[in-house]
Order: C-alpha cells, then structure tokens, then sequence
C-alpha cells in the first residue's frame, strides 16, 4: 500500500475509534439527572470526508482543507427509533451550518449523515444561521426554527460587527429536504424562538425572546408568548412576557427558552437559558421552569436557581463559561436525554426523566430575591432534617 494510502487508512480508523466509543455516566450526581463522560459531539466527530481532500494527486500531504471549528447548540429529535441532532457546525471561517448527527442510543455512536443540509435562504439571504429549535408539530410537519443573522446596514460606515438577529423558518418531512417559509415578522429583533408542538386556540404558539438590539435584551422583559395564525407567513401582533428576567438572580441579563417544553402530567416541562453579566464577560447557565396544561403560558413552578451550570472542562472554549440547550429528547419510557453545549464548543448529553424533572420543578424553593429569604429556605430545610437526625 502507498504510504498516502496508508495514512488515509490511520485517518479513518482513528475516527471510527473516537465515534464508536462507549460514552458512560459519571458517578457523582445530584439525584436529579447523570452527566455522561465524554462529549457526544466534536469537530473531530465530523466526517473525515468533510474535512480531507482524498485525492493524492490534489492533496499530497494529505492536509485537512476544511476547518471545524466547532459543534455546539444542537436541535433534538427522536426517528425512526434513531437520535437524531440537528447540530451548529462551525466552520473555521465563522459560518455556522446544520447537519444531521444521528445514534442509535442517544448517548454514544453519533454519526453525520454523509452532507449537511442545505438550508433554502428567504427573500433576504443571512449572513450566518444558528441554533435550531426542532418541532414535531401537531400539524404534521417537523418545523426548525432558527436564527438568521445579517449585517446591519443601518450601522455607520466601519461598524463591521453591527447585525440583526431574526427568528427563520423552514419545515421538512424527513429532515434532509427543507422547505423555508418567511421568516417570523415581529417590531424587534429576535433570537431563541420555538415553536410549540401543539396548536393553541387553533393557532400556532411560539415561545419568543424580543430584545432592542443584536445582544442587548434591553426593555425584552424576557421570554415572552406570541399566537400566530398562518405559519407560512408568521407575524407576531401580540407579545406577552411569560418568564421574565430578574435583577440579580442567574437571568439578569438574557433569558431564552431552550428546546420546545416536554407535556408531562404535571404540566408543560421547560428548559431555558439564563444569563448574568461579570467580570469575565457573560455566564449562560441552564434553569427549569414549567407551564399549566390549560394554558401553556402560565407559570406554575419556578425552581430558583440553575440547572446546569458549567463544569470542569465545560468552562472552556470558544465562548466560555457558557452552557447553553436547544436540544432535548423525552423518551417513551421517560427518560429525557438533554443535549447541550459547552462554551460554544462542543456536545453533551446529561440524563434524567420526566418523573424527576418534574419533581426538581415542583420541589426546589423558589428564588425568594434576597439573601435574607434564602437564608430564610435554607433554615427551613435545616429544621426539618433536624428532626429527623436526631
Ligand atoms: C453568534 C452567536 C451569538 C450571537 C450573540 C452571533 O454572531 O454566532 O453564537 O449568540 O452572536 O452574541
Ligand atoms: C447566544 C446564543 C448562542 C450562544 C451564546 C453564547 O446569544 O444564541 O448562540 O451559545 O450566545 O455565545
């Protein structure tokens, strides 16, 4: 065999050694989900055939033409029995892409389908697309709503980085073939928009985050609640703020609502980011929330605090001390696979069910605002378990 020949063979097989590794669960828990070892997703999970021209002729040295840069804030979908992300693909010219990863398990094995999708662009083409939110709607269509960021043209001359942020839409059937509808016409920008699977009062719901400019919130008082009639050409007329953002709790800055919410006996299931500003730039942490089943816009329980928040390796990467989720996955028999990124890098999978998702929900105290009240929680629990250690 060539010597090209051979280093293409050391190439694959090191890659099926990194795909095909068993993922396992970290032993240490909270009680409320399991963390797994090794990221689900990386660049370097990203097929050799993407990154390498195989050809001796055109690439002697065999170098990598095609940069990764990284695989972050991935959609989630159970089908056909398969798992399936909607993964950002970064490239290392700044663009950002989807392409489907599938498993046969949902927390090892993950696999690119062999190309990314090719995204139809609307009336106005987008500078960069991200961080889709997959929806298996009620209607039959499995919608991927999705940022479309754009230059701003109304910026002065020079401001390169001035941009505009809107919520696109597109459907598909089988998640290779997209149909792009218009995208969603609201008075402001948006980012973190998701599609409820259900029709409500007979419209389409969506879960909104209206904000004043590119990255400033600003008077977008949080995730707010919009009802849309014709999806194919989505306007919002009404926005109400269903979770709003709180001065010094872990949604200060920004809040999003993550993957579309689990329907549990209980109560619609949410997950959403939150985030504060510090020293060292923004922090993104991951909180529950949940919805009545009446009225999917009301608030029924409001854990305090987060989540998730960024561990250990997670704290680094491109954009660290960021854990952010658009992705999530609740089984037939309850377990719920949660994908999220870290640090606008990489993919992990944590686990958990319904039955203690909702119970966290249910059963974490309240952010009572104040040091004072949460002291005052504290003491609470203190006392009971008193008792009982006695
Ligand atoms: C990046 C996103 C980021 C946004 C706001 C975009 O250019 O691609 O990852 O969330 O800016 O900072
Ligand atoms: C945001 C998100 C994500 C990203 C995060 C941190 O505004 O929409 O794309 O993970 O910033 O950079």
């Amino acid at each position: 065999m060539s010597q090209f020949k051979e280093k293409v063979k050391t190439l694959f097989a090191k890659y099926e050694t990194l795909i095909t590794r068993k993922n396992e669960p970290v032993e240490n828990t909270n009680g409320v989900y399991v963390r797994y070892k090794y990221p689900v997703v990386t660049a370097a999970h990203t097929p050799v055939f993407w990154r390498y021209d195989l050809n001796e002729d055109t690439n002697p040295y065999l170098m990598e033409r095609i940069g990764v840069n990284a695989t972050m804030n991935s959609g989630a979908i159970k089908w056909n029995g398969k798992y399936l992300l909607v993964v950002r693909v970064e490239g290392a010219d700044r663009k950002s892409f989807f392409a489907v990863a599938e498993s046969p398990n949902g927390v090892d094995n993950f696999r690119f389908w062999d190309y990314p999708i090719t995204m139809p662009d609307d009336v106005i083409p987008a500078t960069n697309i991200y961080d889709m939110r997959l929806t298996a709607h009620e209607d039959g269509w499995i919608y991927g709503i999705f940022c479309a960021e754009r230059h701003d043209d109304s910026a002065p001359a020079g401001d390169l980085s001035a941009a505009t942020a809107t919520a696109a839409i597109a459907r598909t059937k089988d998640l290779k073939t997209w149909e792009r509808l218009p995208d969603l016409k609201t008075k402001s920008q948006q980012r973190n928009v998701v599609l409820h699977p259900e029709f409500v009062n007979g419209k389409y719901a969506l879960y909104t985050r209206p904000q004043d400019g590119f990255i400033d919130a600003g008077s977008g008082g949080g995730i707010g609640w919009a009802l849309v009639d014709d999806i194919t050409h989505a306007e919002i007329h009404e926005e109400k703020i269903i979770d709003a953002r709180f001065y010094h709790t872990i949604k200060e800055v920004k809040n999003g609502e993550g993957p579309h919410p689990i329907k549990t006996p209980k109560g619609w299931l949410h997950l959403a980011h939150g985030v504060r500003g510090c020293a060292a730039g923004l922090r993104y942490v991951l909180y529950l929330y949940m919805t009545s089943l009446d009225d999917p816009s009301q608030v029924i329980a409001s854990p305090g605090g987060y989540f998730m928040a960024p561990e250990g390796d997670e704290r680094i990467g491109d954009v660290s001390n960021v854990l952010f989720s658009n992705g999530w996955i609740a089984d037939e028999d309850g377990t719920v696979y949660i994908y999220y990124a870290s640090s606008d890098t990489r993919m992990h999978v944590a686990v958990s069910t319904i039955d203690r998702l909702v119970d966290y929900c249910m059963n974490t105290p309240e952010d009572g605002l104040t040091t004072t009240a949460s002291v005052e929680t504290l003491k609470k629990l203190i006392d009971k378990n008193m008792k009982i250690m006695k």
